[in-house]
């Protein structure tokens, strides 16, 4: 069996769709906040701003920069990260999908939106986990899940951060956005204070979100998504997010080792 997690941890990420992992990645906190300023400084082509001219602060996120990003390189190809994600996801192997930066700079009071990952993922298959890793202290600007919500039978409508448009454009097969705050106990949300270091790991079909970063504090992040023995291509009725334009892949074929290579296999 993989380790790096607890049978308590394994336990609840199936029941809920997230768990929380303490300190799993301290050693490295370093390292991951070298990449974020590296990534930051050299934004790849899909770094986005997601305020509006209008919005105060600061909320930058790129993805699919590991590869030229030593520092990610490092932390994906050495880390305990593949091995707990082949745990978590009760898989003989871990595949990477991609690395995402997330950073809130100080009195930035835009909520990342609900959303789940999966809908706008070329992506079927259960065995999927992100973890979230914060390399500053966070508290109300942690990441929150809907516990549970990685069973709903329809995905969640996905929408864009900025525009808040539909991203595609069949809106009657999706169950619409939830507003947990505007309707108290009706969700059970979980979410952590964290330590620089520390992770959340959730299924690509967990339905989070994020309050601002009002403190005077960044709040950079690093994701970084795993796939398992039972994640396959799928189509999506549009462009995907990330796209990966030319993979030349079809729905049902495991993804290519060539992109997404398998970092962790049980021996
Ligand atoms: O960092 C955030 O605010 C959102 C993170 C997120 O949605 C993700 O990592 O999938």
């Amino acid at each position: 069996m993989p380790g790096h997690v607890t049978n308590e941890q394994i336990a609840d990420y199936a029941a809920d769709g997230a768990a929380y992992l303490p300190g799993l990645f301290a050693p490295w906190v370093d390292t991951i906040a070298k990449g974020i300023e590296r990534n930051m400084r050299e934004p790849g082509p899909y770094a986005s701003e997601n305020l509006k001219p209008s919005e105060q602060g600061r909320f930058f996120d790129d993805y699919c920069n590991w590869e030229r990003i030593p520092e990610f390189a490092d932390f994906i190809r050495r880390s305990p990260a593949a091995e707990a994600a082949a745990g978590l996801m009760r898989s003989k192997s871990a595949q990477v999908f991609h690395d995402h930066v997330l950073v809130k700079e100080p009195g930035t009071g835009k909520a990342t939106p609900w959303h789940q990952d999966a809908p706008y993922y070329f992506i079927d298959g259960e065995q999927t986990v992100s973890f979230w890793i914060p390399v500053d202290p966070v508290e109300e600007a942690t990441l929150r899940f809907v516990a549970g919500s990685h069973r709903w039978p329809k995905f969640v409508l996905p929408t864009r951060w900025l525009s808040e448009q539909n991203f595609y454009p069949d809106t009657d097969e999706y169950i619409p956005v939830p507003d947990p705050d505007a309707e108290p106990g009706r969700y059970r949300i979980i979410e952590w204070r964290m330590l620089p270091g520390d992770a959340v790991a959730f299924h690509y079909k967990t339905v989070h979100g994020a309050r601002g970063n009002l403190t005077g504090r960044r709040r950079r992040a690093f994701s970084l998504r795993w796939l398992g023995d039972d994640a396959v291509y799928a189509n999506r009725p549009g462009r995907t997010s990330p796209p990966f334009p030319g993979h030349g892949m079809e729905a049902g074929q495991r993804l290519r080792e060539d992109w997404f290579p398998t970092m962790w296999r049980a021996t």
